[in-house]
Formats: C-alpha cells, structure tokens, sequence
C-alpha cells in the first residue's frame, strides 16, 4: 500500500449576502467537522440585511476571500442612485467598502498535485455568469488563464466557483479537469439549504494522494433570516422572504 500524507479539508463558502443566521450554521458545520481553513469565494453583501456583519465576520474567519459581483457593484456609488443598494451602502459603511473593493480576482491553489483555482463567477471577470449546464466548450473555457485570473503557467485542473447559487459538480473527462459550484450559503437557488463544499487532499502537495470535493447542504433558521430582515425593515424584503423559504429566484417566481 503506498503510504499518503494525512488529508487537509478546506471549506468554500460563496454567496452569502448578508444571510448571517445561514452563515453561522455553515461556519458552526465546518467547525464541528475540524475543519480550519475556510475561503469565500464572493457576493457576502447585498440581497440580506446583514451585509456588514457578513464581512466582519468572514474577514476573521476566512484565509481568502475573491470579490463578487455585489461586493464589486456596492463598493462604488450609483448614477443615478439606486435606493436599495443606497440602504446596503450605508449599512456597510466607507471602510468595508473598501475592503471589498480591493478583493483580489481569484485564487489559486495546489491540492494532491492538482491546480485548484477559485473565483466568483468566471475567468472573464465578476458579471460573466457561467451555469453548469451549459455546453462542454464553455464548461472549458472555465480552465482558461485570462487578464482576470492572472496568465500563470498552467492552467487549473479543478474549478470552483459561486455566484450561480446552484451548487453541482462536472467532470469534464476528456480533458481531466473537474468543474464544481460550491452553492450559496445565504441565497440558494437550488435548495432551501445552505450550502458550501469542502475540498480534502495535501494542501500544497505536489505527489500524487487522494483529491475530492464534497457538496454540503443544511438546514438553517430560514424564518430567523427573514425575522432579522423585516426588523431592519431592509427593501425589496418579499422577493428575498420568498427567494430564502423556496430557493425559487424572485424573476423565475411566476413561471415555476
Ligand atoms: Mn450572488
């Protein structure tokens, strides 16, 4: 039998839009499970009420965290204003606002000798939305090295990404490379669960041992996220009461 190194599992939350009673759930998970290192791969403000809180709270937690397209579109002020965003601006306030302004693009790391990169939605940038479903020529041009992602070496072996809120996994064989969305934790669009991934493998190993990808869903207080957003009396609150009880999207909400 060939001896391995002792396994590493890292936790990747996405998308919590300022859902705190979900992200403490995960983070509560994660703990139990002795995990340590956690990284956020975007969207912690915006849609709920606990946008600050969010960051605060990721910021302490998390090795690294990528900018989202909400963190992106918040950090800067609107012509003309929006009011709802105005309500998110204001409940971060200027430093925050800054923080995730100056998130980087994405991350890149070395599992079991595979090249592991993580990034909000796409390799061409926050506002490039990508499903898993679409076809094998776009799921591979995820793997591609861009201005965003930086032009390193090699391209990644394994993708990992957020923003869709639809957690799922594809291997796309003929090239060896594996896909996956870690889901949102906050605003799921699949499951009225939270939801995050956890990677296993020898973190910064360049031998060959064991590599998986986990997708993890739980319950959470759903009805304390909603009670916490009608105290703070937070616009647009029944699109996200219905978004948080069906994991329906508010645009989608007629035809399903
Ligand atoms: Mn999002």
């Amino acid at each position: 039998m060939v001896p391995f190194r002792a396994l590493d599992r890292t936790a990747v939350i996405s998308d919590i839009h300022g859902n705190v009673p979900a992200l403490e759930a995960v983070l509560t998970d994660i703990e139990r499970r002795g995990i340590r290192t956690v990284y956020c791969l975007g969207d912690l403000v915006g849609k709920g009420p606990q946008s600050a809180l969010a960051v605060d709270i990721c910021r302490g937690v998390c090795e690294g965290v990528v900018r989202g397209n909400w963190d992106d579109v918040a950090a800067r002020p609107q012509t003309p204003p929006s009011p709802t965003l105005q309500w998110h601006r204001e409940q971060l306030g200027e430093a925050r606002l800054r923080y995730l302004e100056a998130l980087p693009n994405s991350i890149d790391l070395l599992m079991s000798g595979k090249r592991v990169r993580l990034f909000h939605a796409s390799p061409e940038g926050v506002y490039t939305r990508v499903y898993l479903d679409v076809p094998y020529e776009r799921q591979l041009e995820m793997f591609t090295n861009t201005p965003f992602t930086g032009n390193c070496l090699d391209e990644p072996d394994v993708v990992g990404y957020g923003d869709i809120h639809v957690a799922g996994m594809v291997s796309l064989y003929r090239h060896r490379k594996t896909l996956f969305n870690v889901g949102s934790v906050g605003n799921p669009l699949d499951e009225p669960l939270a939801t995050y991934a956890i990677l296993e493998g020898v973190v910064g190993g360049t031998e060959k041992a064991p590599f998986s990808v986990q997708l993890v869903r739980l319950p959470y207080e759903v009805e304390d996220a909603i009670a916490v957003a009608v105290e703070m009396n937070m616009p647009e609150l029944k699109p996200y009461a219905k978004e948080l009880r069906t994991a329906v999207y508010r645009m989608d909400q007629g035809s399903r």
